[in-house]
């Protein structure tokens, strides 16, 4: 017998149990244990009905993601589920947590479904560069129809059971907290009610119905800008499509092809490795996994504005009350207008209720006075980027608060050890870098100071999750790990445009690239000023950084989106920017003062200098243990930065390209363009040297 299936029966129902901890994923073993349960089920006479469920805390939630890209152990999944379809006695699944992937269609090969209505159901595929290939593509659009099976497959989101029972996905929800409960009742009702074998592969109203019409050429239309870069959705389309126009073995076949080339898509390699690491980043080396955690039940935020307002929605949003101080009434006022603002604009998308937009604002409550920072868990401080200022208010909150709670920074550069020497406790002092808008971007750098205690590590890195955020534990370093390599990308930029490239041109290289928007429309974005005030604070302290182009849009109070320019010019109400001609003359300007030949830039010379600049940091960055490991770089570049997840993350991105290629270009550029930015990383050189990769680290 199996060991992670196992098969039993109560009265007339043969029970498949699957038990393969975290998430029964279809490894080999669990294949090859369903069709020996299956057997079993079939040759007990006594077995009227078989029922498959799932101990542990969810149904099968997919193929067995670490199984791919090695060779395929038979049984495969395809004939796993074709033998359960093919079943003469009829099969129920009955699904609790979440059924997804190769798990839902193991449940749509099943001749019922019943799910607890706290279950979801879902074809997550695409998010990892694939599609459903083990019949998901021809079973779903039989049940559901093209549009919503469309839906589902092209975005991978999750649908709750009681929509699931409404689009036909399964045919019953029961309460309970017990998959096998439910599922013996529905199949005890089932056999009373004596319901023969119902194969969805033969269902075809909802494929004639559907037949002929343009919705495929309307998806195709609506991915080319929704899925911009990415390979598999559009094959996701091709695959539903076959299911209908070609009969059901047909399809099969059609979404196998479909399905390989895929698999055989480097994207996947990038989005599968981003899914792993996403996971392994809450796992810090060095912290042991049993590190008591703080109980973190009130927070206090210090700053209303744009950082600050939005650090505080995400502890509403979790159930945490936040208390927020700032220096004046009026800024209170407008930073919780602010916050009100976005809630009503989420709950008029239907994403909240309007009754959670004011649960939410409850929570919030605002104050002049640091003393209401008494007894809070946690205060975050979120004013600008002034190392005085914040040493003044660390040492504020070092008389004010408990004992025990936690001093946090949301600066995006500054040294926290500098800012914990102004308290009594630097245990007690940690950075937590959110990215604006601070309600909306998943990362969390969590900055660790020389003295953080491990406690207090383990309790911002639960907190991330807890607020939905994926948290990332890097070292106390100038810009950490993603403004330090942003900062590298952004000189390197400005310089190819003092050179002669221009800066759409820069910017085209970086969106063909994948990423959502180029280095300068990302400027205009932060806010011109903040750079600006960045470099003069540098030049103050005495570091060589050379006047450019973008210093003088700023002095001309271009200062990016929030005033309507910047490198590009915007149109009230819209955020595309415009080329404006006069940022041309600009900078024409500014090299001619410069005594600057521009001369014509290719676009592999800016993808080698904007992309390589960061590989060559990030380098450093490992180096020095700033980041514990390449993945931590990759996650805080796709969830702080944007970097397309399909790429894996720039230190994945240069293992594709190839560690010595990107070596030896750097050491070429260190030669002709010179700079500290291009002294060759001593790690990168010996990985070069040993043709290994960053992952092999
Ligand atoms: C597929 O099915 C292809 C088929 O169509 C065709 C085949 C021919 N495999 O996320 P968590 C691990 S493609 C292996 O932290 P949660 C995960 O790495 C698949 N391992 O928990 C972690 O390990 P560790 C389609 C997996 O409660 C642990 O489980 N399915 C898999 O926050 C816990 O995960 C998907 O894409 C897997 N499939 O969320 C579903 N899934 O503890 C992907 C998880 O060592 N999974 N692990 O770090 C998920 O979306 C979430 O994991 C889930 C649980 C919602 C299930």
């Amino acid at each position: 017998m199996s060991e992670v299936v196992s098969y039993d029966r109560e009265g007339a129902i043969g029970i498949i149990t699957v038990n393969y901890p975290p998430v029964n994923a279809l490894g080999h073993a669990v294949r090859t244990g369903l069709l020996e349960a299956l057997k079993q089920g079939q040759t007990d006479n006594d077995a009227k009905m078989l029922l498959v469920v799932c101990e542990g805390r969810t149904f099968v939630a997919g193929a067995d993601i670490r199984e791919f890209g090695k060779p395929m152990q038979e049984p495969g999944l395809v004939t796993v589920i074709n033998t359960f379809e093919s079943s003469d006695k009829p099969v129920v699944a009955a699904i609790h947590g979440t059924a997804l992937g190769g798990g839902l269609e193991l449940a749509l090969g099943c001749h019922y479904r019943i799910a607890l209505d706290s279950a979801r159901v879902g074809l997550p595929e695409v998010k990892l560069g694939l599609l459903p290939g083990a019949g998901g593509t021809q079973r779903l659009p039989r049940l559901t129809g093209a549009k919503k099976a469309l839906e589902m497959i092209t975005t991978g989101e999750f649908v709750k059971a009681d929509d699931a029972l409404e689009a036909g996905i399964i045919d019953a929800v029961a309460q309970g907290d017990n998959s096998r409960t439910i599922g013996l009742e529905y199949a005890a009702k089932l056999i009373a009610e004596d319901k023969p074998v119902r194969r969805v592969r033969d269902i075809t109203d909802k494929i004639s119905a559907d037949q002929g019409t343009e919705v495929f050429e309307a998806f195709r239309n609506n991915l080319t800008a929704k899925a911009r870069g990415l390979f598999s959705p559009f094959k996701c389309v091709d695959a539903v499509e076959a299911a209908f126009s070609l009969p059901f073995d047909e399809g099969m076949k059609r979404e196998r092809e479909l399905f390989i080339e895929c698999m055989e898509s480097p994207q996947r390699g990038g989005l599968v490795h981003a899914f792993f690491a996403e996971r392994e980043v809450s796992k810090v080396p060095g912290l042991p996994k049993d590190t008591p955690v703080r109980d973190v039940k009130s927070v206090g935020v210090i700053g209303a504005g744009t950082m600050g307002g939005g650090i505080a929605m995400n502890f509403a949003n979790a159930g945490i009350p936040v208390t927020i101080v700032e220096l004046k009434q009026e800024a209170l006022d407008k930073g919780l207008s602010v916050i009100r603002k976005n809630y009503e604009s989420s709950a008029k998308k239907g994403r909240i209720t309007t009754a959670q937009v004011e649960e939410r604002m409850a929570l919030i409550k605002t104050s002049l006075s640091y003393d209401d920072f008494k007894s809070v868990d946690l205060v975050i401080e979120a004013v600008f980027e002034n190392m005085d200022i914040k040493k003044q208010i660390f040492g504020q909150l070092d008389k004010v608060c408990k004992p025990g709670a936690i001093l946090a920074s949301n600066t995006s550069t500054l040294d926290i050890d500098e800012i914990a020497s102004a308290t009594s406790r630097p245990e007690d002092v940690v950075g937590m870098h959110f990215f604006s808008p601070a309600n909306v971007m998943k990362l969390l750098e969590n900055v660790r100071g020389t003295k953080t205690s491990d406690e207090v590590k383990a309790t911002v890195m639960a907190l991330a999750k807890k607020i939905g955020k994926v948290g990332v534990m890097v070292g106390n370093c100038y810009g950490f790990v993603g403004n330090r390599m942003l900062h590298r990308r952004g000189a390197e930029a400005t310089a190819l445009v003092n050179e002669g490239a221009s800066p759409q041109q820069v910017d085209k290289v970086l969106t063909d690239l994948g990423f959502p928007m180029g280095q300068f429309a990302m400027s205009d974005l932060a806010g011109i000023d903040v750079g600006y005030s960045i470099r003069k604070e540098r030049r103050k302290s005495g570091e060589d950084i050379p006047a450019n182009w973008m210093d003088t849009l700023a002095e001309e109070g271009r200062l990016g989106q929030k005033t309507m320019a910047g490198v590009y010019q915007y149109e009230e109400g819209n955020r595309k920017p415009v080329v404006d001609p006069k940022v041309d003359e600009l900078i024409a300007g500014f090299r001619k003062e410069q005594g600057i030949e521009p001369r014509a830039i290719t676009d592999q010379e800016i993808l080698e200098r904007c992309m390589y600049v960061m590989v060559n940091e990030g380098a450093k960055i490992l180096e020095e243990g700033i980041a514990d490991r390449s993945l931590d770089i990759d996650i805080v570049w796709i969830y702080g930065y944007g970097f397309p997840a399909y790429h894996g993350g720039p230190m994945f991105w240069a293992d594709q390209v190839g560690v010595k290629t990107i070596y030896e270009t750097v050491k070429r550029f260190h030669d002709t363009v010179g700079g500290d930015q291009w002294k060759p990383s001593e790690l990168l050189a010996k990985l070069a040297s040993e043709n290994k990769k960053f992952g092999d680290l």
